[in-house]
């Protein structure tokens, strides 16, 4: 019995000394073993979806279109060469010849009349044909001119727009005692439409000259039926009054008036627009 206990207590130290001498064995496995390697997820294969579209069909063959032959750039234009420009001079009415002529005009009233004006004071009038040989005087104001000075006379001529209906035309002289420039209306004659009425004269603008020279004298009927007049710097050299850049004074001008109407006691009137009237 006492031996059966002392086995028995043996077997179950030597059990629980297996066990502990198991555990140390263990133990020290575990520790010398090394590590699992971890094994490397597979990388999931992706599912091709399949396409339900059908497939394109093959491209045809494309037939090389032959590309344009690159036309080669436009040779450079010449400048041309400035060439001299030539007139010729041919006498319009070669059995007509006048003095000091300073202008010719057409009336613009149905004839194809021409009339030239003398700078003396004398305009001339004449058919507008190559052969004409006669030219008459249509107006002779030399007594009221003074063409003393090389670019004093007459020097402007405008026929009205309505000259059928009232036979006005309009003249820029000068004249002297004082020295002035002077823009008159004169009239057709009612007998002759060849012959100005040298009666007739209406005097619209005096405007002083203080020398001889620079005396402008076109003058123009506008589209806008207003007369405009031209008038130099007074004269000298280099305009020494400065005229042409003094607004009180109306040579170095452009003038543009209304010859249709009067206002106060001029026999003309400013147009309402003008900028540089107030
Ligand atoms: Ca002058």
């Amino acid at each position: 019995m006492k031996g059966f206990k002392i086995r028995g207590i043996s077997i179950i130290l030597i059990v629980i000394l297996v066990v502990i001498i198991g555990s140390v064995v263990a133990s020290l496995y575990i520790a010398l073993t090394p590590p699992p390697t971890p094994t490397p997820t597979p990388t999931p294969t992706p599912i091709s979806t399949p396409t339900l579209s059908p497939s394109p069909p093959p491209s045809p063959a494309l037939t090389p279109t032959p590309s344009p032959t690159p036309s080669p750039p436009p040779p450079p234009t010449p400048t041309p060469k400035p060439t001299e420009t030539r007139y010729d001079i041919e006498v319009a009415f070669p059995n007509l010849s006048f003095n000091r002529p300073v202008g010719i005009y057409h009336a613009g009233d149905g004839t194809d009349r021409l009339f030239v004006l003398e700078q003396e004071g004398m305009i001339y009038v004449f058919e507008n044909l190559e052969d004409v040989n006669t030219a008459t005087i249509f107006l002779d104001i030399r007594e009221k001119v003074n063409a003393k000075g090389n670019e004093e006379g007459l020097l402007g001529l405008a026929f009205h727009p309505n000259l059928i209906s009232n036979s006005f035309l309009y003249v820029y002289y000068t004249a002297d005692d004082p020295r002035r420039s002077v823009i008159a209306r004169y009239k057709v004659s009612w007998e002759n439409p060849n012959k100005g009425d040298k009666e007739s004269e209406q005097i619209l603008l005096e405007i002083p000259q203080p020398y001889s020279n620079h005396n402008g004298g076109q003058l123009a009927f506008g589209p806008d039926g207003h007369l405009y007049i031209a008038l130099g710097d007074g004269g000298a050299a280099g305009d020494p009054r400065g005229n042409s850049q003094d607004p009180s004074t109306l040579l170095g001008s452009i003038l543009r008036i209304d010859v249709n109407s009067r206002s106060k006691a001029m026999n003309y009137r400013i147009p309402s627009d003008n900028a540089y009237f107030t």
